[in-house]
């Protein structure tokens, strides 16, 4: 049974902004994928299925004040953090203002300097000991600020999740991982991605408790993640969690995941969109009327045909700029590689 919203806690105003945002990165990931399929953008990952476990997750930290390192299906929480539509669709446009890298990031790699969200790098869970590390800067520096990272399933195998596990539970690091587990590693699934129960055991072998959280219950990931964010700030370390998500679209826009998954499993996975459920909720429990959800999407139409358009009249980077960034300055009497 998925617990009522109102159980999380948050207030009817919160909980507007979350089923707005939810809204908003389903319409806006729809877009996305018009925009790659019309041959205006080159590439969309998309995060269909996994909108309400990131909300949950999103709404349990202090954007801002916490560190981010966000993986490239977590559109709907980096938005969480204070990313506009418009943004998105710059850095999906290749533009040189959007917030990732001045168009020199590959699309759907999330970053923003000013909430604290750091850039990843293609190799999956290659963010995990770089949030480890950001997570022993703040141990070292006595501040109570805690560290999300977040990866896939199928990166869980890569050594870096492991080693990053092993150092936060060794220095009780304050740090919350997560695994987005929606049962697919591209076309690979899960029974053929790890032999264990559950990727929450992995947590034990670090010294590090490990949950599995049902990522299309709103509340029930709410009140996890706070849990691990209450956890890290104390002092007492870090938490693993295994959200369990849906992914209902192909693994990226180059994909076709008809060829590898039956007509029986996507006819399953349509019926069980988290949008459905959390849409009837906002219903039943008056956080929404149906005629303002019917203004809502009017209005999220309406925002994300300005965003679009406006993204897309943006300049590009200058070609001067394809470097910048890319390689460190080299001090021409050292010859040594660095800003110093
Ligand atoms: C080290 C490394 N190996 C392989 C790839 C190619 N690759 C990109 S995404 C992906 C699947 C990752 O699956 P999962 O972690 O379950 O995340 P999901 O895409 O399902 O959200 C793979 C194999 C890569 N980017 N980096």
């Amino acid at each position: 049974m998925t617990r009522k919203l109102q159980e999380s806690g948050l207030t009817k105003a919160q909980l507007r902004v979350v089923y707005a945002q939810i809204l908003r990165s389903r319409r806006l990931d729809e877009r996305m994928l018009q925009l790659q399929r019309t041959g205006k953008t080159s590439f969309h990952t998309s995060g269909q299925g996994q909108e309400i476990g990131q909300a949950g997750m999103a709404m349990a930290f202090e954007p801002g004040k916490d560190y981010y390192l966000p993986y490239y299906r977590d559109m709907t929480a980096f938005m969480l953090f204070g990313i506009t539509a418009k943004e998105i669709l710059m850095d999906s446009f290749g533009r040189y203002d959007g917030p990732s890298g001045h168009g020199l990031q590959m699309p759907n790699h999330y970053a923003a300097k000013r909430v604290k969200a750091v850039s990843q790098s293609s190799t999956v869970a290659s963010q995990y000991p770089v949030a480890t590390g950001i997570a022993y800067g703040a141990k070292l520096e006595n501040s109570d600020r805690v560290t999300l990272v977040t990866t896939g399933d199928g990166s869980t195998g890569e050594g870096e999740f492991h080693e990053a596990l092993n150092f936060a539970g060794v220095a009780k690091l304050p740090v919350v991982f997560v695994i987005e587990n929606n049962g697919y590693a591209i076309s690979t699934p899960h029974n053929e991605e790890y032999a264990a129960k559950s990727l929450a055991l992995r947590g034990q072998g670090y010294g590090i408790p490990g949950v599995d959280v049902d990522g299309l219950d709103f509340t029930a990931t709410y009140l996890a993640f706070k849990e691990a964010v209450t956890r890290a700030r104390k002092g007492d370390g870090a938490t693993l969690i295994n959200l369990h998500v849906l992914r209902m679209q192909d693994h990226t826009s180059d994909d076709n995941q008809r060829i590898y998954r039956s007509k029986a499993e996507l006819a399953e996975v349509k019926a069980a969109d988290p949008l459905k459920t959390i849409t009837q909720q906002v219903l039943d429990e008056g956080i929404y009327t149906q005629a303002e959800l019917a203004d809502l999407e009017k209005q999220l139409k309406k925002d994300i045909n300005v965003a679009t358009d406006q993204a897309e009249a943006a300049p590009l980077p200058d070609l001067s700029v394809l470097s910048q960034n890319v390689f460190a300055p080299v001090d021409k009497e050292s010859g040594i590689y660095g800003n110093n």
